[in-house]
């Protein structure tokens, strides 16, 4: 398989609102992971790099409109589009970071009026994650973390619904770690919380999602 230690990879995801850390707790954890010797790849949706990902992109940054449904479907083809690689990268060993999934998908869509279980729908059969970490920090805290940037979406007001949608989502794989505490605080939970998933995964089988 190529992993030094035998096993799949886990598939570990980190959601959370803009500004909540995702980025930089996926990359701290990455290197964490290699520095270990664990075969490890760092992921992110919207892959904006497929042609796909380039509408997720424009729509994003204000340079297309699109219609509520269209752009939560394009967002879920863009990780369907992924799904196979992801599936081999796992069961060759790789264990994948993934900084959002389609928690995301539903919580940003939902937060726009849609129904959520249509919402949901699409996502079904995409490779259910091992470990959903989500990085809990108040709307009003994360924008005063050198704010938002001007994309679509990065607006207090529309977060608060975000975090909402979050919550009603959370399952048996969710961990909720506290975003707010200091950066070396949260990324040693994180570590922990990677190992034991990491573990447990040599002896699991890869699962699908089913909301
Ligand atoms: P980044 O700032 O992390 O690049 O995200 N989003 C993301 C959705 O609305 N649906 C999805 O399925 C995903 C993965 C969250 C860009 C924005 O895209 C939103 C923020
Ligand atoms: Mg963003």
């Amino acid at each position: 398989s190529g992993s030094s230690q035998g096993g799949r990879g886990a598939l570990i995801v980190l959601e959370g609102l803009d500004r909540s850390g995702k980025s930089s707790q996926c990359a701290r954890l990455l290197s964490f992971l290699q520095g270990k010797g664990c075969q490890a790849e760092g992921w992110r949706f919207p892959d904006r790099g497929t042609s796909v990902g380039q509408m997720i992109s424009a729509y994003l940054a204000n340079e297309s409109e699109l219609d509520d449904r269209t752009i939560h479907l394009l967002f879920s083809a863009n990780r369907w589009e992924k799904r196979a690689l992801m599936e081999r990268k796992l069961l060759g060993g790789t264990t994948l970071i993934v900084d959002r999934y389609s928690y995301s998908g539903v919580a940003f869509s939902a937060a726009k009026g849609l129904d959520i279980e249509w919402c949901k729908a699409p996502e079904n059969g995409l490779i259910a994650p091992d470990l959903v970490v989500y990085l809990d920090v108040q709307p009003e805290k994360a924008a005063e973390r050198g704010g938002y940037g001007g994309e679509r979406y990065e607006k207090i007001e529309f977060q608060k619904k975000v975090g909402e949608h979050y919550h009603s989502l959370r399952d048996s794989t969710w961990k909720v770690v506290d975003g707010s505490l200091p950066m070396e605080v949260v990324e040693e939970q994180l570590k922990e919380l990677a190992m034991s998933c990491i573990l447990e995964c040599q002896s699991k089988q890869l699962a699908s999602l089913a909301w």
